[in-house]
C-alpha cells in the first residue's frame, strides 16, 4: 500500500533549499574564485576541516525569516519545502546530537530547521529534508587522497572499524528529523562513496519506515544510482521515487519521480553565478515535468544573511502569476 505517496503525487511541484556554511564563502576561498558548484566549496578548493569550521562562526543571518520563505514558495505554487538538514560538508541546519549545527554555533545559535518546520506547517506547506550520507567533517571519514598536503575530499573513505559508529550517528539524526522535526520526505544523498552499499540503503529505508511509516524516502538512500538521470539500476534498491538532476526524462517512466533542478548554475549560493534562467523557461519545465508526471524540485540557494537571492524571488513571483490564472488551487 502506498498511498503514503498521494499527497506528493499531488503535490507536483516543491522548492529545494541548499543552505549552509558554504553561503559565507559564497564561491570565494583565500581571495579566489573556485569553480564549480557553491556547496561543493570545501572538495573543490581542498579545504581543511578546521579551515572550513572557522565559516561557522561567520554564519549569523540575522535576516532569516522563515515565514518570508514559506509565503513566497506558497506564492508560487509549491506544496512542499526539502532543505539540507546536513549537506557534504557535514554541518546540520538543525540541533543535532554534536556540536557541528547551527544551534551550538555562535552567534547565531537559533534553530534554522525547527523555525521553518513551525512556518511550514502553519501555512499548510509540507517540510521535508536533504541528507547526505557523505560527511567530509566525520571522524570516521577520511579524505580520498591528499593533493599537495590538502584533502580531496570526495569521495571519502571509511576508516576501517569506524562505520558502525558512523551509521548510528546517521540514524541519531534522523530519528531527530522524523521524530522532532517531523519531517515528511528524507532525501538522501552522497550516497556514492565505495562503503555504503544497496543493502546498506535498504536496512535504512526499512529502518525509517518502522519509525514513521507514513515517511516517502528518495532512491539515494541505495547505491544504485545510474549518474543524473535518476533512476536507478535494474536489481538495485530504489526507494520510493526517482531523482532526475538538471534533466528531465522522457515521457513512458512507469515509477514516481521527482527533478530537481537550479534557477542558475549552482545549489548553494555563489556570488558570481548570474546564469540565471528566465522565468518563461521556468514555468516550461514546470509545465514539461508536471505533464509527463513528475514533480518539480525548484532550487533556492539563499545567502549567509538569511535571504533569497532578488533574481530566485522575481523569478516565483512571475511562476505565482502564472499559477494564478492557469494553476489549480
Ligand atoms: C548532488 C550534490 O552533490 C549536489 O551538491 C546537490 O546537493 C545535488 C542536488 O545533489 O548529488
Amino acid at each position: 500500500d502506498d498511498s503514503r505517496m498521494d499527497w506528493w503525487r499531488d503535490a507536483r511541484f516543491g522548492m529545494f533549499i541548499h543552505w549552509g556554511l558554504y553561503a559565507v564563502p559564497a564561491g570565494k576561498y583565500d581571495g579566489k574564485e573556485v569553480k564549480g558548484i557553491g556547496e561543493w566549496i570545501m572538495s573543490r578548493a581542498n579545504i581543511p576541516r578546521d579551515r572550513y569550521e572557522a565559516y561557522a562562526p561567520q554564519f549569523d543571518p540575522q535576516q532569516y525569516d522563515a515565514d518570508t520563505w514559506v509565503r513566497i514558495a506558497k506564492y508560487a505554487g509549491m506544496k512542499y519545502i526539502v532543505i539540507t538538514s546536513k549537506h557534504h560538508d557535514g554541518f546540520c541546519l538543525f540541533d543535532s546530537a554534536g556540536q557541528y549545527d547551527v544551534v551550538d554555533a555562535p552567534p547565531y545559535g537559533k534553530d534554522i530547521l525547527a523555525d521553518l518546520r513551525d512556518a511550514c506547517e502553519r501555512h499548510g506547506v509540507k517540510f521535508c529534508t536533504y541528507y547526505s550520507i557523505m560527511d567530509w567533517h566525520h571522524p570516521s571519514q577520511k579524505p580520498a587522497k591528499m593533493n599537495n598536503g590538502r584533502p580531496v575530499w570526495n569521495p571519502t573513505q571509511m576508516i576501517d572499524g569506524q562505520k558502525q559508529q558512523y551509521v548510528d550517528y546517521m540514524k541519531g539524526h534522523l530519528k531527530t528529523l522524523v521524530e522532532d522535526y517531523r519531517t515528511h520526505v528524507l532525501w538522501f544523498d552522497g550516497e556514492w562513496p565505495s562503503w555504503w552499499t544497496d543493502q546498506d540503503g535498504q536496512e535504512l529505508y526499512q529502518w525509517l519506515l518502522e519509525l514513521n511509516p507514513e515517511s516517502i524516502v528518495n532512491n539515494r538512500v541505495g547505491a544504485g544510482r545510474k549518474g543524473m538521470s535518476g533512476f536507478t539500476q535494474e536489481g538495485s534498491f530504489a526507494g520510493d521515487f526517482g531523482t532526475p538532476e538538471q534533466e528531465i526524462p522522457a515521457t513512458g517512466v512507469d515509477s514516481d519521480w521527482e527533478s530537481c533542478m537550479t534557477m542558475n548554475d549552482t545549489w548553494g549560493f555563489k556570488t558570481s553565478d548570474k546564469n540565471w534562467k528566465s522565468s518563461q523557461r521556468l514555468i516550461q519545465n514546470l509545465i514539461d515535468i508536471t505533464s509527463k508526471g513528475g514533480n518539480y524540485l525548484l532550487n533556492i540557494g539563499p545567502k549567509a544573511d538569511g535571504t533569497f537571492p532578488q533574481a530566485s524571488v522575481d523569478r516565483l513571483r512571475a511562476i505565482g502569476q502564472w499559477m494564478s490564472v492557469n494553476g489549480e488551487s
